[in-house]
């Protein structure tokens, strides 16, 4: 899968998505990282790329020209869907960005300061996209969290050890604890349900902490699970409470 990014500042887009895992899967020719500074496509001699915008008003826009020519050199004339970072988008989840893993290529176009002559949002057909409800400077930190999220669900990028399909959002819950040795640390205990071997009781422990986990931390996405999935709603389960004092969960 191919990501174009348009930006004006590529090394931080290459420098954040060359490294670890996401490193390996360009390696393996899985994802290709193509950073394009729109700087590169100015036609005045100080390369500046913004301007006053019409209607007054504090700040500078991107002018639509640089842009638009970014554009065409990096992707022109191939069909793929175009997506603007911005706070006014449509909120990026789980599910878009498995909707966006069965593309083969995808550009991102990154605005800064007030953002971008909507002429050129409209002659590139750009989908807004938004990661939440914040606002940041540029959008090189979203394309990469979008790029991220959407490069793992690529077959091949994970390997064994990193698997997504139990994961948080993968069943609309979030995650259960985990632990890893030793059996005691700083005097707390793994829960002993863990230590069994018992598959099933672990795997009964293990939904219902999730349920408990996401009933208190997101209450947004239990209560959609619960509509989904009445018979499991959390502490009515048997054998399952909420950890007993001497474990690590009592303390999240
Ligand atoms: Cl996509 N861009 C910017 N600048 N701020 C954001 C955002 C995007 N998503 C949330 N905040």
């Amino acid at each position: 899968m191919v990501f174009n990014i348009l930006t004006l500042f590529p090394g931080m887009v290459e420098a954040g998505l060359n490294t670890s895992i996401l490193g390996r899967a360009a390696e393996k020719g899985l994802i290709r990282i193509n950073a394009v500074d729109i700087r590169d496509f100015t036609e005045n001699r100080h390369r500046r790329v913004d301007d006053y915008t019409y209607g007054g008003g504090a700040g500078m826009l991107m002018q639509a020209q640089p842009v638009y020519d970014a554009f065409l050199a990096a992707a022109g004339g191939r069909k793929h869907r175009v997506i603007y970072l911005t706070p006014q988008g449509r909120l990026f989840t789980q599910e878009y960005a498995a909707e966006l893993a069965a593309e083969d290529e995808i550009t991102l176009v990154c605005g800064h300061y007030e953002g971008i002559d909507e002429r050129a949002l409209e002659a590139m057909n750009a989908e807004p996209v938004s990661i939440g409800d914040y606002v940041l400077t540029g959008g090189e930190l979203p394309a990469m969290v979008l790029v991220d999220a959407v490069s793992r669900l690529i077959p091949g990028v994970l390997g064994n050890h990193e698997s997504a399909d139990t994961e948080s959002f993968g069943n609309g819950l979030l995650e259960y604890p985990q632990y890893s040795r030793p059996e005691e640390w700083m005097g707390m205990r793994v829960p002993e349900i863990l230590l069994s071997g018992d598959h099933a009781r672990v795997d009964a422990w293990r939904l219902e902490q999730s349920l408990l986990r996401t009933k208190e931390r997101r209450p947004d996405l239990y209560e959609k699970y619960i509509t989904e999935h009445p018979e499991e709603k959390a502490g009515k389960r048997a054998g399952n409470r909420k950890n007993t004092k001497k474990t690590h969960t009592g303390l999240q």
